[in-house]
């Protein structure tokens, strides 16, 4: 059996996260590993906070923490975000914290030296006599060599995506105090991939069939590959081996450099909390592993070729990335998310007002699959009153009210001279159902979204062409037969809604007198056939309660007016 590695990309613990992230990385890894899991396949889902680099050691300055303080505050934070949307890793650690991460990275570092793969090299770089200190990375701002977008940071410049080295930008200054850094010899280790890409990396890559923006953007790069910096000076982050230092002191790997091995490391760690140490490495080294990387597209060039690299480098018989589903970016009402001018939605208030599986469904069908898309507020309204309440909340309620009423409380029998006509009616003359497992194992979650709604949407049709409350006075029993059909059809919509919306899964599943949970009766097959119906006939149903809370004008719109007030 094919054993699936998911990995969504690790969150910098240097602020909330918000929509934008839960869709590019998170929520769709989480309703994959949910699907996977319903249909058999072993899955393990791994995660957990990014918490070196200088995006982090700038924000525990400026907040005035300690790192490993400011690393552990975000991180309770962004976990708290993920438990509220019901996004559940089976591991979620960090990259400073986690047990394996600081040894197995420099085990990366001395297995690429001792392949021939490191370059040790001595050069300039910008220092800031006032700070001290060598200006890494987004220590350093200036102007775009490129495009001449200022302020570009010095490792990337946002607004053309380049890469950058802080000695190319024009103007540079420091970050912190601003003042006009000088140039001064370091030394560093550099990563070969022009040699990596020869070895085998370039061949792999074309070998693979990719989505048009990764194909491009990884294309692009093999063309024009120049080695990288894999080494800082800084002071947090994972010391270089000494032994390979010698009288270098005070470097540290580079957080691209040892971020991704957290998908490693991680795991080994959770290896050895379920007391089997090794049972990490089938999951890395075995062959028949499917390893699949949930990423947004900034960071599509270290997961289809820097972290692939470094992965044959080592010569550890790693499995490389079977699938990179990379997402587009996700916008808010038309301009990007953004914590620092207000154009956000906090997420850890939200799920105080909205519910957490309208939120994942609504995020899952306008998802930036192929383009970049956008939260609209009147969109996510549509979408949970007119596809989520009335298409599954109406059905199940008007189906199961009509039960508990005219029937005890219990799904009634289904009369034999009735089943082949009523399988008829809803198998195939009220429209035909999709599989949303199909779209979803093939990335595309909007997809999905759609057949689970048509799904739920041919059990409407019936109803209203079987009119079952007209039936009640001439026919009872044929009314009897009619709703068993439709709480059969229910039953696979509950089991259809698992991976998007586990928990509304298991208030109907709990709704239509189940027990135990919605996902272990696995995934169902196509509905076709007598064997279908799981012969419900007789089952007393459960407490019902309304599914989803529809969202009014007013609460749209004062959404907005908040949107636009808190924004500067
Ligand atoms: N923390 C960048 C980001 O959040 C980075 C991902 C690491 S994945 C190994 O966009
Ligand atoms: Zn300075």
């Amino acid at each position: 059996m094919t054993r699936t590695l998911v990995t969504s990309a690790l969150p910098y613990a240097n602020g909330p996260i918000h929509f934008g992230h839960v869709i590019g990385a998170y929520l769709p890894a989480d309703v994959y590993v949910r699907c996977l899991r319903m249909q058999g396949d072993e899955v393990r889902f791994v995660c957990g906070t990014d918490e070196h680099g200088v995006a982090i050691t700038i924000g525990a300055e400026a907040a005035g923490k300690s790192y490993p303080d400011y690393v552990a505050g975000w991180h309770a934070v962004i976990q708290g975000t993920f438990d509220a949307l019901g996004i559940e890793f089976d591991i979620f650690s960090g990259t400073s914290t986690c047990r394996h991460h600081a040894e197995l990275s420099r085990d990366f570092f001395r297995d690429l030296d001792a392949g021939g793969y490191l370059i040790k090299e001595a050069s300039e770089q910008l220092f800031c006599v006032p700070c001290d200190r060598f200006l890494a990375d987004r220590y350093v701002v200036g102007t775009c060599p490129k495009c001449g977008h200022s302020p570009a940071r010095g490792d990337e410049c946002p607004a053309c995506g380049e890469w950058l080295d802080p000695l190319e930008l024009v103007e540079p200054a420091c970050k912190v105090c601003g003042s006009e850094p000088e140039r001064r010899s370091t030394t560093h280790w550099y990563l070969d991939l022009p040699k990596l890409r020869d070895a085998r990396i370039g061949e792999w890559f074309q070998s693979k069939t990719w989505k048009p923006n990764v194909q491009a953007f990884v294309r692009g790069l093999l063309a024009d590959l120049d080695k990288r910096p894999i080494t800082r000076d800084m002071k947090w982050g994972v010391p270089v081996p000494e032994e390979l230092a010698g009288d270098e002191e005070g470097k540290v790997l580079y957080v691209w450099f040892d971020a991704p091995i957290g998908y490693i490391s991680f795991l080994k760690e959770w290896a050895e909390d379920i007391g089997e140490p090794d049972a990490w490495e089938a999951w890395w080294k075995g062959e028949d592993t499917e390893l699949v990387h949930f990423i947004g597209k900034d960071n599509i060039p270290f997961h289809c070729l820097v972290f692939p690299s470094m992965l044959h480098g080592v010569g550890k018989g790693y499995v490389l990335p079977e699938a990179v589903p990379a997402m587009e970016f996700y916008n808010l009402q038309g301009r990007k998310f953004n914590t620092s001018t207000g154009w956000q939605i906090p997420l850890d208030t939200f799920f105080e007002t909205y519910d957490a599986d309208s939120t994942r469904f609504y995020l899952l069908s306008s998802a930036p699959e192929t383009s970049d898309s956008d939260w609209r507020w009147e969109d996510f309204q549509a979408c949970v009153n007119a596809g989520l309440a009335d298409t599954i909340g109406n059905l199940a309620t008007r189906v199961l009210r009509f039960c508990d009423k005219h029937f005890d409380g219990k799904v009634p029998p289904l009369q034999e001279a009735h089943r082949s006509e009523l399988d008829a009616a809803i198998l195939t003359e009220c429209g035909e159902a999709s599989d949303p497992a199909a779209s979803i194992r093939r990335f595309r979650f909007r997809e999905a979204t759609s057949a689970l709604l048509a799904n739920a949407a041919i059990a409407n049709v019936y109803i209203d062409r079987t009119a079952p409350w007209a039936l009640r006075k001439t026919d009872l029993e044929r009314c009897g037969s009619v709703l068993n059909t439709a709480c059969e059809w229910l039953l696979l919509v509950a089991r259809w809604m698992a991976p998007f919306m586990p928990t509304k899964a298991q208030s109907l599943w709990v709704m239509l007198g189940q027990e135990g949970p919605v996902e272990a009766a696995g995934w169902p097959e196509l509905p076709s056939g007598a064997g279908w119906r799981q012969e419900l006939g007789g089952t007393q149903l459960g407490e019902i309660e309304g599914l989803f809370a529809k969202l009014d004008d007013a609460t749209v719109a004062a959404e907005l007016a908040k949107l636009e007030a808190q924004a500067q």
